[in-house]
């Protein structure tokens, strides 16, 4: 295949409730997509997962746009690929920016899949057709509200719940939360809120039988998780430390955490996410696939990832109307009343995307093509 094309754009979408982590709360997303095209104008999407400001990680919408057009999408017109598994190496003179990468690379999987008429997660070497879904959940005005939330979600079947914590909002809101579900799979996300001097409070959530917690120190962290690690039963989960396999290795070597949440924006990728999952699987360490509140597209990707064997938790992948009035791809992805997404066969990403509804959201767009 050859990369003709490279279309760029931002759309805003609204969520239909703010979405508040320790870092931040978000109303609308400032998200970029991104659609390559080959010499016989096949198309693949992609999307981009960085968020509004430099929170979570170093990318956000604006570096993610500058990054791909001064250096990315002129790096990729042009260039010839056998498997999207090369693609990534294409961009390798640029450091980082794993995001604005993904956003490229995932959309080249699509198009390689819909080119050779095969289901995406089949041709990532997916296993399962139905994926286990939990929800996460941000912090909220009040305790009640919060509680009132889980409740809905368990009834809409999610399988897992997991809240968002920050200091002032942690051992009690868990306290309360188990005390009102004493039988749910549950676990927090901190993160990056804390730090080693926080052990004792971790220690103190041992007690709620937590399924694990994620990212609770440094988001660039590997040392203080494995000394915490090894002061708390509750296993520790890393999610913003692991940005690619050799991160994963590492991690496990040291003793920072026992699971680990896949991203393919963080980590570069279809490519990359399938080394973490390789690394992990040989050492019998559960992953599971988190989400960034993204649109269809993104979502879609992630349905994919999420087939592989060692995705044995479930993400953090759920209905698009938990998020979106409406989505941008056809039909939207929907839960069983049993906590799973049935996964789509049609070729590539398995949805086809509304086109006039990006196109009506979008408000900036560039195109890239060889020259
Ligand atoms: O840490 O997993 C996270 C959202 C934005 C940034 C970071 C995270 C999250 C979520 C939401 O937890 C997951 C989702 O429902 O998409
Ligand atoms: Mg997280």
């Amino acid at each position: 295949m050859q990369i003709k094309a490279i279309e760029l754009r931002e759309i805003r979408l609204p969520l239909v409730h703010f979405f508040e982590t320790s870092f931040g709360r978000t109303y609308e997303r400032r998200i970029l997509l991104a659609r390559v095209h080959d010499q016989d104008d096949a198309t693949g999407w992609g999307e981009c997962t960085a968020g509004e400001g430099p929170f979570y990680c170093e990318e956000w919408t604006e570096s993610a746009w500058a990054v791909t057009k001064e250096f990315l999408a002129p790096l990729l017109v042009g260039q010839r690929f056998d498997e999207p598994a090369d693609v990534f190496a294409l961009m390798r003179r640029v450091r980082g920016n794993r995001m604005a990468k993904a956003a490229l690379e995932t959309a080249c999987w699509d198009l390689a899949a819909k080119k050779t008429g095969v289901p995406l997660w089949q041709m990532l070497g997916g296993t399962r057709r139905e994926i286990a879904c939990g929800v996460s959940i941000g912090i909220q005005e009040t305790p009640d509200t919060l509680l009132d939330k889980i409740e809905s979600e368990l009834a809409a079947g999610y399988q897992r719940i997991k809240i968002k914590i920050k200091p002032g909002w942690d051992a009690a809101i868990v306290e309360r939360v188990r005390a009102r579900f004493p039988d749910i799979q549950l676990m927090v996300d901190a993160n990056s809120a804390y730090t080693l001097a926080d052990a004792p409070l971790f220690q103190s959530l041992d007690r709620f039988d937590l399924l694990m917690i994620e990212q609770p120190l440094a988001y660039d962290d590997m040392y203080d998780h494995a000394a915490l690690q090894r002061q708390v039963y509750t296993p520790v989960c890393l999610d913003e430390s692991i940005r690619s396999s050799e991160a994963a290795r590492k991690a496990f070597e040291l003793g920072a955490c026992r699971i680990i949440n896949v991203k393919l924006g963080r980590v570069g990728g279809h490519a990359e996410a399938q080394r973490v999952e390789q690394t992990t699987r040989e050492r019998g360490v559960p992953v599971w696939c988190g989400g960034m509140l993204e649109s269809g597209i993104g979502r879609a990707h992630n349905i994919a990832m999420s087939t592989l064997a060692g995705f044995t938790l479930p993400g953090d992948v759920s209905a698009s109307a938990r998020y979106w009035a409406e989505d941008i791809i056809e039909p939207p992805v929907t839960v069983t009343p049993h906590g799973t997404i049935i996964v789509p066969d049609a070729p590539g990403i398995g949805f086809a995307v509304n086109e006039a509804r990006v196109d009506a959201l979008t408000v900036r767009r560039e195109n890239f093509t060889a020259t």
